[in-house]
């Protein structure tokens, strides 16, 4: 039976740069699930009948959230509903079971490389018909609708059996529990040599990939282990856990220390690799050589043609704006398009529905093409597994070819996170009041060319996205960012990307730290971090 309750809506229901992401505690408040995920469906006109994904990345409340997921969009006309057998679906898994499934959208229920826990963090994405993130018009709809919501509608039923494959009926609409691997595994074997990099494998490439305790691990499980023939226990914490085992799934070089350290040792894995909690972005990691993930977009750009997937060439390229110009080097080359969009995957979709680029990327190890909607953690392992497998060559020597090639965008970023927030908007606006004047001054002994704020005009809708973020543009190339994040839960996270080209080959192995610590005090200095944040040092390195 359906049931309309009547509701109160919540204030705070802004969707940032990846969904809605709070506390847990937050979505645990009475109704806070119903009306937001009541406020998306509003915004989805044609959802009578249509098909619906469903899942999450198996964090703290997933399972929770997933009943009532189903039960309002059986209310509220949708047909037929593909959720994952435990609740399970990696970001770019959904992508791809909405793409094949032809679903009308997803939701996914993840916080993404937020800590997860009943003290952690939560969220709800909700993709659209392409099967990636709802474009920012929607999501603003979406929360303009949770401010004005009185009712919300759900089926009154027994719990959904997660854990058991095949359909049910839900009044009206049809359940369908699906196992979340299948698909995205068939997908992967579409666009990777398999053989290749199984021999690879039996050759004795050592490799290591850690799913910390998030949602990958099933995923590479059936994938290194038993697909490929990677040894056993090469994939690390690979069982989703509702904590993630205590682990932080954010795959940088804090929180994922361990495998740096291994691979620096001389017996370390060939290849190391992890991702985050929605299994979205990628770690990768060779003996003696972090390869930071701009440069793995520059790689991954100029050597898809590997992979049986993209024998044809890529038709283009697109980084965020904070992301290196590494990329785009290798697009000038290769004499594809290249664009520059804000930051978060949801302004890539256009890009790649139009055909305009087949490989995206971020700065924050997010890579990805046009075979999903979504950045794919696992994609990005394949990949370089795919590049090893037929360059026969280390990840130091693949890193030291590009290079040489291409020329080295040293490249790092600073986040100072939970700091106060109304601190991190001084800042801001106080950079914002001094562009005029920055332009053509001096800092840090190098001369300004360009001072502004990133806004991005959608070539394919015409769309304009403004206030992406503060850029100190130098004479010689080199660039300071700064920008606030849009997925922290507490305060403000302050991020600040540095970049420095090198086209000199005898100064392409230099450590990272000495070559950018000029440019770090120079945006430390021009943006009075210390004085507006209280912080002497950033919290976070990567
Ligand atoms: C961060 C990253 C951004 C990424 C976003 C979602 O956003 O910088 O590149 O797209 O997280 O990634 P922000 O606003 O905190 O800088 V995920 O893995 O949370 O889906
Ligand atoms: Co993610």
């Amino acid at each position: 039976m359906i049931r309309t309750v009547p509701t109160k809506p919540y204030p705070d229901q802004r969707p940032g740069t990846s969904g809605l992401r709070k506390k847990v505690q937050v979505f645990q408040q009475p109704h806070y699930v119903e009306n937001f995920v009541q406020a998306i469906f509003d915004c989805v006109p044609d959802r009578d009948g249509a098909k619906l994904v469903v899942g999450g990345d198996g964090r703290f409340y997933n399972r929770e959230a997933i009943q009532k997921v189903i039960k309002i969009a059986a209310a509220n006309g949708f047909g037929h509903i593909v959720v994952g057998r435990g609740g399970i679906l990696s970001t770019p898994a959904a992508s791809n079971l909405i793409r094949v499934r032809g679903a009308i959208g997803g939701v996914v229920l993840s916080a993404s490389h937020n800590p997860g826990g009943p003290d952690g963090d939560f969220g709800i994405k909700f993709n659209v018909a392409n099967g990636g993130p709802a474009p920012e018009s929607f999501t603003e709809a979406a929360f303009a609708r949770s401010k004005a919501i009185d009712v919300f509608r759900l089926v009154e039923a027994a719990d959904i059996d997660l854990d058991r494959l095949g359909v049910t009926r839900l009044h009206e609409t049809t359940i369908e529990v699906v196992d979340p691997v299948a698909d995205y595994q068939a997908l992967m074997e579409r666009l990777f040599d398999f053989d290749r990099i199984r021999d690879m494998f039996r050759s004795g490439l050592r490799f290591s990939f850690d799913a910390m305790g998030a949602v990958t691990g099933p995923y590479a499980k059936a994938i290194f282990e038993r697909a490929l023939g990677a040894p056993d226990g090469c994939v690390l914490n690979g069982v989703p856990l509702p904590d993630f085992g205590g682990h932080h799934p954010d795959p940088n070089l804090v929180h994922a220390a361990h495998l740096y350290e291994a691979a620096m040792r001389p017996d370390g894995p060939d290849l190391s690799a992890a991702s985050d909690g929605d299994g979205d972005r990628n770690l990768i990691i060779g003996k003696g050589c972090f390869v930071s993930p701009s440069d793995s977009l520059a790689v991954i750009a100029a050597n898809a043609h590997l992979a049986p997937g993209y024998a044809g060439g890529i038709a283009g390229v697109a980084r965020s704006m904070p992301t290196s110009g590494a990329a785009d080097r290798v697009a000038r080359k290769l004499g594809v398009n290249v664009f520059e969009t804000p930051t978060g995957w949801k302004f890539f979709g256009n890009l790649l529905d139009a055909g305009l680029v087949t490989i995206c990327g971020e700065e924050s190890a997010g890579t990805g093409s046009s075979h999903v909607r979504e950045k794919d953690g696992l994609w990005a392992v394949l990949m370089w597994l795919n590049i090893l497998a037929v360059r026969r060559q280390s990840v130091l020597d693949v890193m030291r070819d590009h290079w040489a090639q291409f020329g080295r965008n040293y490249y790092v970023r600073h986040d100072y996170e939970e700091i106060d927030a109304a601190g991190a908007n001084d800042l801001m606006g106080a950079l914002r009041g001094r562009l005029a004047s920055l332009a053509g001054s001096d800092l840090g002994g190098k001369r300004i060319s360009v001072a502004d704020e990133f806004s991005y005009l959608d070539p394919v809708d015409g769309s304009l996205s403004s206030n992406q973020g503060v850029r100190l543009l130098f004479e010689d190339g080199s660039r300071i960012v700064f920008r606030l994040s849009g997925t922290g839960t507490v305060g403000a996270t302050l991020r600040v990307y540095l970049e420095q080209f090198e086209a000199d080959p005898a100064r392409h192995n230099l450590d990272v730290a000495s070559v950018m610590a000029p440019i770090a005090a120079a945006a430390v200095a021009v943006a009075e971090i210390p004085a507006f944040t209280g912080r002497l040092k950033p919290d976070v390195v990567t």
